[in-house]
This record gives structure tokens, sequence and C-alpha cells, in this order.
């Protein structure tokens, strides 16, 4: 059984959420109270991760206590671990492999990193935003959005012809009401929007509010 520290308003979160839903893994989520501060206190960072982050996930491997931070790293485990269950996720060979390693690093730096800091603070945020804070994350995300649409017009999926981590890691975020964007985000990205759209109708990809802890808040604006 795993266990997975998260939260609802975390695409984060909901990256491994996804992993093990496809990967047909017993888990259940522990609830953090990240609007709080929980993230942020020192005994979070003493016990669960000191990089004060959600997710976190626990389970036992060879009869130990075993804690995993980063989303990317925790879904390639979960990847490797349960190959038997779906062998194409983490990438059918070196090379593939290679490539969903790639769009992970390229989401965690580039993609998800604005795209989910201009949602929360857009909406989220403990005060208004500053509009130019705000543009510039934009102007960052939309480039993102770019690469990754220029991407998608020749192929359904991010890597090789089938999903792999690469889409659920990058698509995670995209899961989320427009209204949490402050409108839609994927307007004048048809390629983007067609893979999002392909990638709900896969059986067992949920949405965040249906998988993780915690209360849905209204956006503040
Ligand atoms: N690269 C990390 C990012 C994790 C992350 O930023 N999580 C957010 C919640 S969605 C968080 O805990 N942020 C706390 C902070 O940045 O101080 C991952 O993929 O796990």
């Amino acid at each position: 059984m795993y266990r997975l520290h998260s939260f609802c308003q975390s695409g984060n979160c909901h990256k491994v959420a996804l992993t093990l839903q496809l990967l047909r893994q017993p888990w259940e989520p522990v609830f953090v109270d990240f609007m709080n501060g929980a993230t942020r206190s020192s005994a979070w960072r003493d016990e669960f991760n000191e990089m004060g982050e959600a997710p976190v996930l626990e389970f036992i491997e060879l009869g130990e206590e075993t804690r995993l931070t980063q989303s990317g790293l925790i879904m390639t485990v979960l990847a490797e671990r349960h190959a038997d269950f779906m062998p194409a996720l983490a990438g059918r060979n070196t090379r593939e492999r290679r490539e969903v390693l790639r769009w992970l690093l390229f989401d965690n730096h580039k993609f998800t990193s604005y795209l989910a800091t201009y949602r929360f603070m857009k909406s989220f945020g403990a005060s208004a935003p500053d509009p130019a804070v705000l543009a510039f994350l934009k102007t960052r995300m939309d480039a993102a959005f770019a690469i990754v649409e220029s991407h998608l017009r020749t192929r359904p999926f991010l890597v090789g012809d089938h999903l792999s981590l690469a889409d659920l890691s990058l698509s995670a975020y995209l899961f989320y009401p427009d209204e949490e964007f402050g409108g839609d985000v994927l307007a004048g990205y048809p390629y983007l929007r067609a893979w999002v759209i392909r990638l709900m109708a896969i059986p067992g990809l949920k949405g965040p509010y249906e998988l993780l802890p915690g209360e849905r808040i209204a956006p503040r604006w």
C-alpha cells in the first residue's frame, strides 16, 4: 500500500496519483495542509521533505520504510517497480527512456513550473498578484506551450506512439478547470488541447478533485 502525502490543488501530486491509478496500485492519500503552511514548517521539513514540497510517497521496500520526493523521480520508480502492468510507461527501450526523462526535466523546469505558479498566484495566493509578475509568468508559460504544441503536431503522445510518464507529468495541471487559470490557457494551442482531451479519455485518468484530498477552494478573483 502506497501513502501519498498530497492535496487536491497540487498538480504535482496529481502526477503521482495518475501514475498510481494507471499502474493499478493500492494507495491512500494523506492530506497535507499546504494552504496553511504545512510544508513550510520545520516539522514537515525534518520528517518528510527537506525541500519543503509535496508530493511525498511512502512505502515499504525490502522491509524498510521508504520515502520519495520529486514527482519525476517518484513516477519513474513506480513505473519501474510495476512495469508488468504497463511496460511502456517509462519508455520501451533506452532511447525512449531517455526521451521520457528529457521531457520530465523540461516539465519541471519550464512547463509545470510556470503554469503552476501562474495558476497559484492568479487564484490561490494570499494577496492580489502583481500584474507584471503574472505577465512574466504568462510569457514564459506560453513559450513552453508553443514548444509542446509544435512537438504534438505530428504525434499523439510526447514520446513514441504511446502514453508515457512524460504525458502524465506535463498534462497534470491541465486537468484543472479553466477558471483556476483565469481563462482558457489552451486557446491558440489546438494540438495541446487535443492531446489533453485524448489523455482525459483514458480509463483511470481522473481529475485531481476526484483523486486527491482536501477542500476545493474557489478562485479568489
Ligand atoms: N519539482 C517538484 C515540485 C513540487 C512542488 O513545487 N510542490 C508544491 C506544491 S504543488 C510545493 O510543495 N511547493 C512548496 C514551495 O514551493 O515552497 C515535484 O515535481 O515534485
